[in-house]
This record gives C-alpha cells, structure tokens and sequence, in this order.
C-alpha cells in the first residue's frame, strides 16, 4: 500500500466561507488523492452534499477543524466547555459522513488565544474534555487527533514529547497525534527524531515547507522524514498544508505577506508529485 496524498482545501481559498465543492476538482486535477477539508462552522455544513461531490470524483477526505473562544473545551466555564463539545461532535459526525478515518487540527484547546494564567488548570480540564471527546470519536469510528503546534499558535502542545504525555494523561485509545512540518520545523530538535517519538501514536501528517511554501521548496530534510515515517510504519494520510496566497481573510489570517508561489494550480501539480515522488513510499 501506498500512501494517500492530499491537500488542505485552504490552499486555494481567500474566505474562510469560499464555498469547497468547486475547489474539488482542482485538487483531483493537480494530482491528488483526498482533499482535507477545514471544518470551522460544521453546523451550517452539507455533509452528504460534500459526500456526493467527492464520491463523482473518486476523492477521499480528511477533516480538520480549531476550537475558538467561544468553544474551549479547556474553560473553567461549562457552558463554553459544552459548546466546544458540541462543535467537536459536529465535526465527528461530519467526518463520519464523509468518510474521514480522522478529526485533525486544534481539537484540544483554542487556535491563537494564550491565558496569561491557569495554564495548569486549563490542561487538566482539557484532559478531562478529551476523554469524552475520545468516545465519543470512537462510537462514530473516527479517531481524534490532536496537531502539535508552534509557540505563536498554540501553548499547550508544542512538540510531540507534551502530546505524548497529553495523550497518556487521558488514556483512551482513540487519540492520536496530528504532526506537522511547518511546527515541528519551529519548536522540535529533530523532526526525524520527533517522527520516530510519536511513533504509533502518529495519526496525521500535514506536509509543507518551513516557510508554509510547498513541500520541497524550503529546508525540510524530507528524506530524514520519510525515512522516520517508514520505521514507525505510518499508514496515514500524507496531506500538504501550504498557504502561499497573501489575499483575503486568509492570507492575512495565516500572515502570508507575499505571494509565496507563482500559480495555484501548477504549484498544487509541483506539491502532489514532490509528495508522492519524495514523500509516500509503499509498504
Ligand atoms: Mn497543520
């Protein structure tokens, strides 16, 4: 078996609202397998229309979505708690209809918001959040993962060995960790090393340069990655999560200041070729 390769769906947006379906076939066009597609409002999705859009093509999803202010499954406060918990069950059952085998991204604590105190306390109600969150991403058949991210975004994990520990401290089997280049490039030692410390734990891998350019165009040893992905045998997805387009809410949401590749289109062609060249090997 050979690794599935993907792309982030945000790759070609400029509004976090630009509708998914017609960004479908570009992916399918440039190359590649699945498409991952940011859940940020699943109650206002159309699962089974999505559903239908992917199966014309042939493609397979992986989801993502971040928890925000309002839906911090870490807050000392139960009402914010609780809709974070149904946020996370939306994007479960949404997951679940597309076929995605997981929920990635900030599943365990809100993107970007940083308490200047009860960091402790926030950790261990985020424990506590997670193990319902595991069962409930058990009974639906889709395993929760949580992305290991860099300092600016998140403070809770930022390297594998705090996801680990994370992990251990809820104890379900239905968590893993969502690794990615971009934030591992900025806070691990080594990212070979830090691949082969997650080992079975590994459950999602978002590739993309240090600089958030395609996969190949920075400094990232992708042979090293590759090589520690093959001896932890990891049989996940392979998705690129380049964002090198400055316009729009998302491009300065992401501050992409420049423009960090010439078409959107061939540079998606350049990422699935370099990943399923460089990247995804067979079993
Ligand atoms: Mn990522």
């Amino acid at each position: 078996m050979t690794h599935k390769i993907g792309i982030h769906l945000s790759y070609w947006q400029e509004s976090w609202s630009d509708p998914l379906i017609p960004l479908f076939q570009r992916a399918k066009t440039a190359g590649f397998d699945l498409v991952e597609l940011p859940l940020l409002a699943p109650f206002t999705m159309d699962f089974p229309g999505l559903k239908s859009a992917l199966d014309a093509l042939g493609l397979s999803a992986s989801c993502g979505t971040g928890l925000g202010q309002q839906t911090d499954i870490t807050s000392p406060d139960p009402d914010t708690r609780a809709a974070g918990m149904a946020h996370l069950q939306a994007c479960l059952e949404g997951a679940a209809i597309l076929g995605s085998p997981v929920l990635g991204g900030l599943t365990y604590a809100p993107w970007g918001i940083f308490p200047d105190t009860d960091r402790t306390a926030r950790r261990a109600q985020c424990v506590e959040s997670l193990k319902q969150a595991a069962v409930l991403a058990e009974s639906l058949n889709v395993t929760l993962c949580l992305e290991v991210v860099n300092r600016f975004e998140g403070y809770l994990l930022n390297t594998v060995q705090q996801g680990l520990a994370l992990i251990e401290d809820v104890g379900h089997p239905n968590l893993r960790l969502h690794l990615d280049t971009f934030h591992m490039n900025i806070e691990e030692d080594d990212l070979a090393g830090a691949i082969r410390l997650a080992g079975e734990k590994l459950g999602h891998f978002h590739c993309v340069a240090n600089n958030r350019k395609a996969p190949g165009r920075g400094h990232i040893d992708w042979a090293g990655v590759r090589s520690a992905l093959h001896s932890i045998a990891y049989r996940g997805f392979l998705v690129a999560e380049s964002f090198v387009n400055p316009a729009g809410e998302v491009g300065q949401g992401l501050y992409i200041w420049r423009d960090l590749a010439d078409s959107l289109d061939a540079n998606a062609q350049e990422i699935a070729r370099f990943l399923r060249q460089e990247v995804a090997f067979d079993d």
